[in-house]
């Protein structure tokens, strides 16, 4: 497919973009309608009584509908929040450790941050995914603003391109996280997508991928996920990764990353970023939106960060100010806790090292959740090839069972996933792979 040309995934998006531009077109006719003391009102009186219910969100309304089941084997591998293998949710020893420090220290107060943020917080999230010796952090050439978690950083930077950039194009693969279409396009960008995955091999879709990036418009946006690709688990090897650099630089494509999950996919925070070092080695632009809610277990503090690495100090200072135009109208400036939480782990040595080994920890359980569901349907016999279950990586296996399997399982057994057969491996425990496996079985086996 050539980009530009319009595959189904296109067309969903430009109903999207359509239904957005709809809604802020049906506001300004009912702004009207409502100057008018006779109309806007409904038989109840209400002036928003025309509104139809929306849908719940793809990923976290799958939280809401298990929350509403009773049943005793219920079981939530929607959203990816990591679980301990009983099953509830983790705060890290380090980060109970840094609280402490910080509800003891007095002096500490809760005045407003700067419209950036903290400013340790920003140097330590730069150094943690470009490297301690990036010489574009050595040359002042980064400006990173801490920001409302991974989305937050995305909608910032999708903001500041709206405005500020010459190409509104921005390309995701296919598919990606589903939240990803609807900031980019709020934000004012136009979305198109590249081929990145492919059911037939369960594996990457390279030729598609640089097929798609080769024919899209110098100049344009793509959107890359910096390791553990949300939602297939399936990553570019490191020389693929060096052939994607080659292809978008030659073509000035700009790279904008979404790093969700450091120190998710291998265990290794370096790991990791290496994707993103690759792009900031060769001294050209970029943009990185980071998230502390997995990789820190920080999901409701709402950390994370956005940097932006320039071709010179001048242009990155004068980027920060205008991030700062970005941010101020928005939530003016961003919150106290969780910043200081990320910043207390990564200026002290020995908690900057307990962390490791925690995190280290949540991915090896994900790894060993993996094989123990791969051996599980070997040993039933399940029908198909699912040893991509343990081929791909980080928080999510990308099954292949189709939405009426998928609703087959939730129906029966109580097992709640996203409709495209996504399953969050760190909600999975010993306990229960089993379900899952006889729930599989029998969607493949006996489901349409
Ligand atoms: N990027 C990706 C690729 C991603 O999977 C998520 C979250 C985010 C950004 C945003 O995370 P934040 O909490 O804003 O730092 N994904 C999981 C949760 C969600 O959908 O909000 C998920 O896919 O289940």
């Amino acid at each position: 497919m050539q980009p530009g040309s319009c595959s189904p995934a296109d067309r969903r998006l430009s109903a999207l973009a359509r239904h957005l531009q709809g809604s802020s077109a049906a506001m300004d006719h009912r702004t009207t309608l409502s100057a008018s003391p006779t109309s806007g009102f409904d038989a109840a009186g209400s002036v928003f009584g025309h509104l139809a219910r929306a849908p719940e969100d793809p990923i976290l309304g799958v939280t809401v509908a298990y929350n509403k089941d009773r049943s005793p084997v219920k079981l939530n591998l929607g959203v990816g929040a990591y679980r301990t293998e009983e099953g509830k949710p983790l705060v890290l020893n380090v980060v109970r450790r840094a609280e402490h420090t910080l509800v003891n220290d007095s002096s500490r107060v809760k005045e407003y941050l700067p419209i950036v943020g903290l400013a340790d917080f920003n140097k330590l999230s730069a150094k943690l995914i470009f490297g301690a010796d990036s010489p574009a952090i050595q040359e002042n050439r980064v400006t990173t603003v801490q920001c409302l978690s991974g989305t937050g950083s995305l909608r910032v930077g999708a903001e500041f391109l709206a405005k500020h950039y010459h190409q509104r194009t921005i390309y995701i693969p296919m598919p990606t996280w589903g939240n990803h279409p609807k900031v980019f396009t709020l934000a004012g960008l136009s979305v198109k997508t590249y081929h990145y995955y492919d059911p037939a091999t369960r594996g990457l879709n390279f030729q598609g991928l640089l097929e798609d990036l080769g024919s899209a418009p110098s100049g344009a946006i793509v959107l890359l996920h910096a390791c553990a690709h949300n939602p297939t688990g399936v990553d570019p090897t490191l020389g693929q990764w060096a052939q994607i650099r080659q292809l978008m630089r030659s073509k000035g494509l700009l790279p904008f990353f979404d790093s969700a999950y450091q120190g998710f996919a291998s265990g290794n925070l370096d790991e990791d970023a290496q994707s993103v070092r690759i792009f900031v080695a060769d001294g050209g632009e970029c943009l990185v939106a980071q998230s502390y809610a997995k990789n820190m277990g920080l999901y409701g503090e709402r950390v994370g960060a956005l940097s932006i690495v320039c071709k010179t100090a001048d242009v990155a200072s004068r980027v920060e100010s205008q991030l700062k135009l970005v941010i101020r109208p928005m939530y003016s400036n961003p919150p106290i806790h969780g910043a200081s939480i990320v910043a207390t782990i990564l200026k002290d040595r020995n908690m900057f090292h307990d962390w490791t080994i925690e995190l280290k920890a949540m991915a090896d359980r994900i790894i060993s959740m993996r094989q123990q569901l791969f051996d599980a349907l070997s040993s039933r016999g399940t029908p198909g090839d699912w040893s991509h279950i343990i081929k791909q990586i980080g928080m999510f296996t990308f099954t292949g069972l189709n939405s009426e399997q998928v609703a087959f399982m939730t129906k029966e057994y109580h097992i709640y996933m996203t409709s495209d057969g996504r399953i969050s491996m760190a909600g999975l425990s010993s306990r229960t792979v089993p379900h899952l496996a006889d729930a599989i079985h029998a969607a493949v086996t006996r489901a349409v």
